[in-house]
């Protein structure tokens, strides 16, 4: 949506039941014509906007749409999403955060898509991101810490995802399985990957992309087994809107926490209580191998703790986590 457009809808959106296309046109500058065609955008972008011919316009339904028009009102960050670049239609927007970095964009700044050609999962793997229902967005960070610490990013994602969830769906249990995957009813509803440009002893950047599947009435065939959406968990519509600015609100709050603290001390506790692995038999998998045992909780590092069945406790730094079956960890 471009500059004029959004003017028009926050005029839209200033209280009046009608708004005449002459004084929309004579606030923005612009003539009745021009007016008349951002209107049509905005229709185009899911608004419900009425026209009496002698009354003007009036805004009846905003759009479920993350745009920043809609987002920033809700916003109570200081740095995080204070620009929002939003896109109907991207590859990945992690792969375009990475470009808005190198082009000198600043930290906090969100870049978010209604839909993405090429969303990308860990190792290459494929995020599936149809049009019109769901979140994918990425956040541009650049913290002045070891590189060594900036897989706990993907650590304090997953809490804010997980506070924003339990803010806007009170009612939808969600469960984080470490590192990197919110769960609900064991399947999984959000995604977060973690990609970081650094240096021996220096990070340049951390794009910290994460996919929400919110409003999908179903999963593509291929996830039938291990995906869900928070409609089909609890039945109704979420705000799109509204659930990204509670996560960015969250991610702030959990991101300068671990900035001052120096430790991954405060989001511990809300992982280890929130988490879907806990107590129970898993396989670990990573470039080294496969480890099963049980889950006992996260180092202060923010590794995964095995207890393999010798009774060694085994930490992983990173890994794909399966939950077995009670007997499986043996
Ligand atoms: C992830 O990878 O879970 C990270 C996903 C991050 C996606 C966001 S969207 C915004 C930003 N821009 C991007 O391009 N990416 C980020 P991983 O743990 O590797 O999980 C990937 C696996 O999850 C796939 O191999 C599928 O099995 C499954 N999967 C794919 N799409 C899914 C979906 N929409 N919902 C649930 N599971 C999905």
């Amino acid at each position: 949506m471009n500059e004029t457009t959004a003017r028009v809808l926050e005029l839209l959106k200033g209280g009046h039941e009608y708004l005449s296309g002459q004084e929309i046109g004579r606030k923005l500058a612009i003539s009745r014509s021009a007016v008349w065609k951002h209107v049509r955008e905005l229709r185009g972008a899911g608004y419900g906007i009425v026209s009496s011919p002698k009354k003007g316009y009036g805004l009846r339904a905003t759009a479920n749409v993350p745009s920043a028009a809609e987002v920033t009102p809700l916003l109570t960050t200081r740095s995080i999403g204070r620009r929002i670049d939003y896109h109907a239609a991207v590859d990945s927007t992690n792969r375009l955060a990475g470009d808005r970095a190198r082009q000198g964009a600043a930290e906090g700044t969100v870049v978010v898509a209604d839909e993405q050609s090429a969303g990308r999962g860990r190792m290459g793997r494929r995020w599936e991101s149809p049009p019109g229902e769901n979140l994918y967005f990425s956040v541009l960070l650049t913290p002045d810490v070891e590189p060594a610490r900036v897989p706990q990013l993907a650590l304090i994602a997953a809490v804010a995802v997980h506070e924003g969830l339990a803010a806007c769906c009170p009612d939808i249990p969600a469960q984080i399985k470490w590192p990197n995957d919110i769960l609900v009813g064991g399947r999984k509803v959000a995604g977060i990957l973690c990609e970081a440009s650094t240096e021996a002893d220096r990070v340049h950047r951390v794009v910290l992309g994460i996919g929400v599947n919110v409003n999908g009435v179903g999963v593509p065939d291929a996830l039938q087994a291990t995906a869900t959406t928070l409609r089909l968990a609890g039945g109704r519509e979420t705000s799109r809107p509204a659930l990204l600015a509670a996560i960015l609100n969250r991610l702030e709050a959990r991101y300068d926490g671990w900035l001052l603290d120096g430790s991954l001390r405060g989001v511990l506790e809300a992982f280890e209580r929130h988490s879907a692995l806990n107590g129970r038999p898993v396989a670990a998998e990573n470039r080294t191998g496969v480890v099963r045992g049980v889950a006992r909780g996260i180092t202060p590092a923010g590794e995964l703790i095995i207890e393999t069945k010798d009774g060694a406790l085994v930490h992983l730094l990173a890994g794909d986590v399966h939950l077995l079956p009670p007997e499986g960890a043996t």
